[in-house]
């Protein structure tokens, strides 16, 4: 049997396989993770390595899953240690990262994981957009679903915004100032509303804790990019086949790597700037474009390609037809944007088309339709709204938006069927299965 990757065997990792130069044992854990999936392995973990590489101690992570035991399972035996595999058409690149701790499952001891957090200086958070319990349309917390109801009333807590209101009570009462809580989800403003998520939950329980944490907290507003396509089995078998090492909790992503972060902490914080983390007063430029640019024409490619039939991204984008449909749409987005200074939008276009080509992630058209009802107000609604104020067309937009509600029915333009797997399928199935298109319109248009 093939040995699992481990402390123990690292030095039996080929030779150009990068491995963490620290003492990992010695080393503080300073953050907690809410949500470990692969995107924060592939991306913040790697900022937190850099970090311990560079000789401040202070920043391993605690990660928690806040509903499935899987990561956990994967990573315990490796002892946290995971492999990062850097991907594109010129080759790859292996990294083991040695930041992550240890990894706690919530429903298992919810109470571990708030003394936990009660004992982080930094919690950062990628539970994706649904996870923050927002409603779409307003942004309020939605404090009439079940799990935030028994939160309010003080119940042991299963949300993000449970976990921290509880683990920030807790800090409160033995006297230590709050935590940084540093979102890391793509929705604009994330840092904003995540406060007003948790401020909203904490006022339920005891309007003076929220206000300790409205004085005292800090929740930075971040954007965060990086292409991390879901690992497959084929992807951790060809890494065994490279380095003779077992690891399940491997992920895959692009080289490309971007993270800019609101200078707005609580107490201590890691030196993020010298691990190559850009730090501004205002981060909105930056995650607008990033959001319309890139994520719009992410989804709008995911939906119309994948009803095309198509798998993958690159394989999308390899369609003249799509690449020039990529463009159009980039064009009326751009058009709606403020670039921030720094942001040269055409080579920034040049450059996603370039990324979405990448040959060697094998990234899913599937993955990226997922959560659409989650994902199209920040990423399509917003440029179709801003211009529409203006007075101009919405074309390519509005073709996106169709690729959406045609996905809705489950079925691709040769047939198929799929499982929509969205939040909201239950309610957009019934009026993307009208025979009469105007009439399927309208019933999705009529929701919120
Ligand atoms: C993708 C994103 O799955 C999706 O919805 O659009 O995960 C995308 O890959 C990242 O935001 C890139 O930073």
């Amino acid at each position: 049997m093939t040995a699992r990757l481990s402390p123990a065997a690292l030095e039996s990792l080929p030779a150009d396989v990068a491995r963490p130069a620290y003492d990992r044992s010695a080393a503080g854990a300073g953050v907690v993770h809410l949500g470990i999936g692969a995107f924060h392995r592939a991306h913040q973990a790697v900022v937190f390595d850099d970090l311990l590489a560079a000789g401040d101690p202070r920043w391993m992570v605690r990660a928690a899953s806040l509903r499935s035991p899987d990561v956990r399972d994967q990573l315990a035996p490796q002892d946290g240690l995971y492999t990062l595999v850097e991907r594109d058409g010129a080759g790859e690149r292996l990294r083991v990262i040695g930041a992550v701790r240890e990894v706690l499952v919530a429903p298992e001891d919810a109470a571990a994981l708030v003394e936990a957090l009660a004992a982080a200086h930094l919690v950062t958070l990628t539970v994706t957009e649904k996870g923050y319990h927002l409603d779409p349309a307003s942004g309020a917390l939605r404090e009439d679903e079940p799990e935030i109801v028994a939160e309010a009333a003080g119940g042991i807590p299963t949300t993000a915004p449970g976990f921290l209101v509880a683990a920030l009570a807790l800090r409160r009462e033995r006297g230590l100032a709050p935590f940084t809580a540093l979102s890391c989800d793509n929705l604009p403003a994330n840092g904003r509303r995540l406060e007003a998520a948790v401020l909203a939950l904490a006022g339920r329980r005891d309007p003076a804790l929220s206000d300790w944490i409205a004085r005292h907290g800090a929740f930075p507003v971040s954007m965060v990019d990086r292409i991390v396509p879901a690992t497959t089995a084929a992807d951790i078998d060809a890494l065994q086949a490279r380095t003779r090492l077992r690891d399940e909790a491997m992920v895959k992503a692009e080289p490309f790597t971007q993270w800019v972060i609101e200078d707005r902490f609580a107490g201590e914080r890691p030196d993020f700037a010298a691990a190559g983390v850009q730090l501004t007063v205002d981060v909105a430029p930056w995650e607008e474009a990033k959001l319309r640019l890139l994520n719009g024409a992410h989804s709008a490619l995911a939906y119309l390609g994948a009803l095309a039939g198509h798998e993958t991204m690159d394989a999308v984008i390899a369609q003249p037809a799509f690449a020039a449909f990529a463009e159009r749409l980039w064009d009326e987005a751009a058009a709606t944007l403020r670039p921030p200074p720094g942001l040269d939008l055409a080579a920034y276009r040049r450059a996603l088309a370039g990324r979405f080509a990448n040959p060697a992630l094998a990234h899913r058209t599937r993955q990226i339709a997922m959560d659409g009802s989650q994902k199209l107000p920040q990423r399509l609604l917003a440029s179709i709204a801003a211009r529409l104020g203006q007075g101009q067309s919405i074309d390519a937009l509005a073709l996106a938006v169709a690729g959406w509600m045609r996905w809705q029915a489950g079925r691709d333009e040769a047939g198929r069927t799929f499982v929509v797997d969205d939040p909201l399928a239950a309610r957009t199935f019934g009026p993307a299965q009208s025979p009469d298109p105007a009439e399927a319109v309208d019933g999705l248009l009529a929701l919120d």
